[in-house]
């Protein structure tokens, strides 16, 4: 267990379907425009509540309710964030192999390795029944209890400047055993095709959620790098390989696993970003994956339909 009550009291709460009084959020009351718009124009009134949003949902009654499955089509999650890392304690990550602008040999098994800083790695629970179905929990050192993935996708170019498709990718792999001496590893059984290559980590909590911690304004807690796959082998070091069918079933059983966490938007330039260390001004942008993908495709009968209405964006919930 992360979790760890305490009291009685405590333990009838967590338990109870009523919101207690004393858990009331009463920061959530009030929009966030009492001052005008001090992050600029642009900055939109946030959604409201006076209980912790915990009847969030019924205002989305056509979407089914998160359920701990990975529901393609989007769903409805009323689950607390939970307990949000410390700037102290907000995880970081560096690929150590292939490291930035690499070239390996085609087909061939590699390793990859990643280092990791304030993560409790190795914690992951089942995701297909408890896919993003709890909070986030920190463990006694402040670190946030949970694992990392790693997801590789082909480009067409190292210099590509287009978003991918993140519903396609050469290699995905939860990293589910803990980081030694810091560092964690996964083997592409086979290697990949020749080609230029992005590779990010998608550091999580226990339930797959993307980790959260406590400022908007921070270093990126994921890594991401760039490497050419290369036929003729002018290469780092390699193990010798088997041939390629192995990737294939690897990245299948991945896909089933935990590959929804779609955070990974970056669109590849992220060249030459060293100098901006004054930008102190955009610390709203959180907001901006909120309605994600809860509309369109959605127009299947998945919806609960509990109360006959559709579903309101702005309202007070
Ligand atoms: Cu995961």
């Amino acid at each position: 267990m992360f979790l760890q009550h305490s009291s009685d009291i405590e333990q009838t709460l967590i338990c109870d379907i009523a919101l207690d009084s004393s858990l009331i959020q009463t920061g959530f009351e009030q929009n966030g425009q009492a001052e005008g718009d001090p992050e600029g124009a642009g900055q939109i009134p946030s959604n409201t509540s006076a209980n912790n949003f915990i009847n969030f949902c019924a205002s989305f009654s056509n979407l089914p309710l998160t359920n701990g499955t990975q529901i393609k089509t989007g769903s409805c999650n009323a689950a607390p964030m939970g307990l949000i890392a410390a700037t102290t304690a907000m995880p970081s990550a560096k690929f150590v192999n292939p490291k930035n602008l690499d070239t390996i040999p085609a087909n061939t098994n590699f390793t990859i390795q990643m280092a990791i800083a304030n993560l409790e790695t190795g914690n992951f629970v089942n995701p297909d029944t408890n896919y993003f179905a709890a909070p986030q929990t920190l463990n006694a050192q402040g670190l946030i209890v949970g694992h990392s993935h790693v997801v590789i996708e082909k480009l067409d170019s190292l210099t590509q400047t287009t978003p991918t498709d993140p519903t396609t990718f050469a290699f995905f792999k939860g990293l589910n055993d803990a980081a030694v001496n810091g560092v964690l590893t996964e083997t592409v059984a086979g290697g990949l095709p020749a080609g230029v290559y992005r590779m990010a980590s998608i550091n999580a909590a226990a339930n797959h959620q993307p980790v959260l911690v406590a400022v908007a304004q921070h270093g990126s807690v994921d890594d991401m790098v760039y490497f050419t796959v290369s036929d003729d082998g002018t290469a780092s070091g390699s193990d010798s390989g088997s041939a390629a069918a192995s990737a294939t079933a690897a990245s299948a059983t991945a896909a089933s696993a935990s590959s929804s966490t779609a955070s990974n938007t970056n669109t590849g330039n992220n060249n030459g970003n060293t100098g901006n260390t004054g930008n102190t001004g955009n610390t709203g942008n959180t907001g901006n994956n909120q309605s994600g993908n809860k509309d369109g495709a959605n127009n299947n009968n998945n919806g609960r339909g509990r109360f006959g209405r559709s579903k309101r964006l702005f309202g007070f919930y």
